[in-house]
């Protein structure tokens, strides 16, 4: 079986060996895969690509060092917690970064590809923050702090986000409809992936399919596109769990 697999928000951090351990258990099946997106929030918190890497999450970058040695084309896409993530990890891992949006043709299929936060569109405050942090003037001052100072700010920031997190509700955390079908018109396709919101599922939408990854707690979640459709797995301890499968939509 030929597949591309589709992966967002491990949030790879120190305290957490065990989302490493998920990873590296599926290295047989991602070896042998034509692709591999990666759609953001891949670690917790990425302060520039000249911080050291945490000892526990080091094996997950080394996996992906050896896929792309493999000869395997690794896509990489920014979440909101690694959009520090530069061309120099790119360039010393082998993976492309993606824009933001990034529309590609999967087995004669045209699909979106994106973080997700950018459908959060009720979240205000939200979004406002990410503009300012996304400002390549901002960004570019970001760059140029010393280490620490970027370590601490990353840490406030995720006091700040767990804080505001806590006070609002589930509706505004999730996609916006009307954001979705804009999305999926603007860039004419029928099927939208994307993480970011960690509700798992493959949504029937006005215009096709919304595909939504998961976070790793429990596992790994992985969306493996297919000729035939897209199967979206969680995998514990080498035990696959099928959480939805869909058809290629028709092409309309
Ligand atoms: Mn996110």
């Amino acid at each position: 079986m030929s597949e591309t697999i589709i992966l967002a928000d491990l949030h790879l951090r120190e305290d957490a060996p065990h989302i490493t351990q998920h990873l590296l258990a599926l290295e047989a099946r991602l070896l042998k895969a034509d692709a591999l997106y990666i759609l953001g929030d891949f670690v917790e918190v990425w302060v520039g690509d000249d911080a050291p890497i945490p000892t526990h999450i080091q094996p997950a970058f080394d996996l992906l060092k050896r896929l792309s040695d493999a000869g395997v084309p690794l896509f990489f896409q920014h979440g909101n917690r690694d959009f520090m993530i530069g061309s120099a990890l790119a360039t010393r891992l082998g993976f492309s970064l993606l824009p933001d949006v990034y529309v590609t043709e999967l087995y004669g299929h045209r699909v979106a590809l994106l973080h997700g936060d950018t459908l959060c569109t009720d979240d205000l405050p939200y979004q406002a923050m990410r503009r300012k942090l996304r400002h390549p003037v901002v960004r570019f001052v970001l760059r140029h702090l010393p280490l620490k100072t970027r370590l601490n700010l990353a840490t406030q920031l995720r006091e700040r986000s767990k804080q505001a997190t806590g006070q609002k509700t589930d509706g505004i955390m999730d996609v916006n409809n009307h954001a979705v079908s804009q999305t999926m018109q603007q860039q004419g396709v029928n099927v939208l992936i994307h993480g970011h919101t960690h509700r798992p599922a493959i949504h029937q939408e006005t215009h096709g399919l919304r595909a939504v990854l998961g976070d790793w707690e429990k596992g790994a979640v992985l969306l493996s596109v297919q000729s035939t459709g897209l199967s979206l797995e969680r995998i514990h301890a080498h035990d696959p769990q099928q959480l939805a499968y869909e058809p290629w939509p028709k092409e309309g």
